[in-house]
């Protein structure tokens, strides 16, 4: 087989005829030429192209649209059973619209999960999400557990966004505490989505493009403070307003941070990995093990951006029917999120990111709960962990990372042609690589899933706090009387309600649940392992042992006396690895 041939099988079917003689890093300079011919070719035919669904480069050459062209059909492949799933609950759906009796009050809205969903989500809502979404506590924990990357702890020596009045945030609070002297404890915190209020809007759907402060309180809880919408009169709402006034003032908020999650989820995770793993593909031997590595973890990558386009940001598809914003303006929201910052590799490292934003570490009293971080960190050092053992395995010391010229190739490739943002520049050490790769299976799993994946259905989008755009523009002034004139209706000309739920429903994979296909089974694979050598065998048997223990203790959680979990008036369990999957989803 000429080596042509052979990098084109391997491209096009993803598996590696290596197992007879195992994976290796280069054995010094005439080896390291041996493999070059080889890398050579594949440079030649998997070339780098114009973006796809925004964001970074996206491969092509002979080599780069076959690679897509696998990727597409090996994810279509998987996913057809669970449109299947889709197709069977959303038939239910429409056939049970007596259910809901209209949809005329906000009450109304929990008819649309009584014995609906059960195909794509067997277990339900998060318990707590159909009883308790209206208190406080709900909305801002969700700050720090299924939305988790819009919220920071403002420094104190920040200038106040906007003011609230002594008054209003001493009743807020209960104390005798003004914004500025909470933002001096370094009690004060901030989301921002003022940024989505200039891009186009799609029609007869409305939103705000809010800011608001949550705060610890006394008793160590965090909590919301205030939402301001910035547009109209730019009212300012609290948790002291009228009731209505104060629901549809997170459910606002909400809008915007769905907006955010699910943009900034595809130039947070999927268009960094992308990046990353086209560099290493241009750079690595299919003999090197992070190759084998990287091409476990990115399973099906390339087929994502193609169906964002088609399926999300096309026009006339899901961001035109569903949200605020149309599709042409989100995918360019994207790519400016990427160029802003959030394509920005080292920077987004799991604790690196949270100091940055003082949700860790954090100049101020530490957050008594962070399901989030609690929850991703078990993950995260049972990933590290299995990276050492792999790494080590492979590398005896760290000049012998420093002397391996692939990775030292990949790293200049990401950070030249690829044009990756703050990627490493150079590895140095075992460690600094096994930053780098716990970090692309925390992207590609922990990050993802938590936002995405199970967790729309789940939570993320569960109505009547959660719709994707407002359906009556933002009010003028306080007093409102009806929350749901404002949610999706249920008849309307383009059946707003059962497009939303196909739309999000596509995102859950029921069927990954115990399979292989599953986190817990992330380096669990016989085709990632047939190259490997013993001590990862052993690292990837003890991933996955750790993965089954902590799914017994989240599928364990239940509420305390108080009626909360991790803090929390809902059982958060996106995070499940026995339940989400080792890979990327769409
Ligand atoms: C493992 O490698 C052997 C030898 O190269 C090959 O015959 C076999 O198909 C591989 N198995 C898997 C699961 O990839
Ligand atoms: C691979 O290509 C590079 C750059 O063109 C060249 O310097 C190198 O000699 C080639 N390696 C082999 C083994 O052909
Ligand atoms: C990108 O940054 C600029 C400058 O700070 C800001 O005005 C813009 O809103 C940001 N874009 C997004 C999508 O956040
Ligand atoms: C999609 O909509 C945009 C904005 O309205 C328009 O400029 C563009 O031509 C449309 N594209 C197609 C393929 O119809
Ligand atoms: C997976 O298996 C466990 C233990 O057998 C079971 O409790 C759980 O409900 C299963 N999950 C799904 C989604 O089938
Ligand atoms: C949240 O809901 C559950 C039932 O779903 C209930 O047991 C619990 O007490 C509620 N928590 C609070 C704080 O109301
Ligand atoms: C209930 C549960 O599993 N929560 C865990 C989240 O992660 C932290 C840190 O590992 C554990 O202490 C919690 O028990
Ligand atoms: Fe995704």
């Amino acid at each position: 087989m000429t080596s042509s041939a052979s990098a084109t099988l391997f491209l096009l079917c993803g598996t590696w005829f290596g197992g007879a003689w195992g994976y290796t890093i280069p054995q010094g300079p005439a080896d390291a030429v041996r493999r070059g011919a080889a890398i050579n070719t594949t440079r030649a035919g998997f070339l780098y192209g114009p973006a796809v669904a925004g964001g970074p480069l996206y491969p092509s050459g002979i080599l780069g649209q076959a690679k897509i062209a696998a990727d597409i059909e090996n994810e279509q492949l998987e996913t057809t059973p669970n449109t299947v799933l889709v197709a069977e609950d959303k038939a239910r759906a429409s056939s049970s619209a007596e259910q809901y009796q209209g949809l005329d009050t906000f009450e109304e809205y929990l008819l649309l999960y009584q014995g609906q969903w059960a195909k794509t989500l067997p277990k339900g809502p998060a318990p707590g999400v159909l009883t308790n979404y209206t208190q406080d506590l709900f909305f801002s924990m969700e700050r720090l557990a299924n939305s988790a990357f819009s919220v920071r702890r403002l420094p104190r020596s920040s200038e106040l966004p906007f003011q609230v009045e002594y008054p209003i945030v001493s009743m807020v609070t209960g104390s005798s505490l003004s914004l500025q002297k909470l933002l001096q404890d370094g009690r004060l915190f901030y989301a921002d989505h003022r940024a989505q209020a200039a891009w186009p809007k799609t029609t007869n759907k409305f939103a705000a493009a809010c800011d608001a402060y949550f705060y610890i309180s006394k008793r160590g809880q965090f909590l919301p403070l205030a939402i301001r919408t910035n547009v109209g009169s730019n009212l300012i709402y609290t948790p002291v307003d009228e009731h209505a006034d104060w629901t549809l003032a997170k459910i606002m908020f909400n809008v915007n941070d769905f907006f955010f999650a699910q943009t900034w989820h595809l130039a947070a995770t999927h268009e960094i990995v992308q990046i990353a793993w086209m560099a290493a593909i241009r750079t690595l031997s299919i003999e090197h093990p992070i190759y084998a590595l990287l091409d476990r973890l990115t399973y099906q990558l390339f087929a994502i951006q193609p169906l964002a386009q088609s399926f999300l940001f096309d026009n006339g598809t899901a961001f035109d029917t569903l949200f605020p914003i149309t599709g042409t303006g989100a995918r360019n929201f994207v790519t400016e999120l990427y160029f802003n910052g959030t394509g920005a590799f080292k920077e987004g490292y799991f604790e690196t990111d949270l100091k940055k934003r003082g949700l860790i570490h954090g100049d101020g009293p530490k957050l008594a709960h962070f399901p989030y971080y609690e929850n991703a960190s078990t993950i995260h050092n049972a990933m590290r962990s299995f990276m050492r053992a792999f790494i080590k395995s492979f590398y005896k010391s760290d000049r012998a990372v420093q002397g391996d010229p692939e990775i030292q190739a990949w790293a200049a490739e990401a950070n030249g042609p690829a044009k990756a943002i703050g990627f490493p520049s150079k590895f140095d050490s075992i460690d600094g690589l096994v930053d780098a790769l716990t970090h692309i299976a925390h992207l590609v799993s922990t990050v993802h899933h938590s936002v995405n994946t199970n967790n729309l259905l789940s939570i993320s989008a569960t109505l009547p706090m959660h719709p994707a755009s407002l359906y009556k523009p933002v009010p003028t002034a306080k007093g409102i009387t009806s929350v749901a004139q404002y949610l999706p209706p249920l008849f309307d000309p383009f059946k707003t309600i059962l497009v939303a739920f196909a739309d999000i429903i596509s995102s859950a994979r029921p069927l990954i649940a115990n399979s292989t296909r599953s986190l817990s089974y992330m380096f669990d694979s016989p085709t990632f392992l047939n190259g490997s050598n013993r001590e990862t065998r052993t690292a990837a048997t003890n991933f996955k042992e750790a993965m089954f223990a902590f799914s017994r203790r989240i599928q364990g959680r239940t509420f305390d006396k108080d009626g909360l979990s991790q803090g929390a008036p809902f059982i958060w369990r996106a995070l499940d690895p026995t339940e989400a999957p080792f890979s990327l989803t769409i």
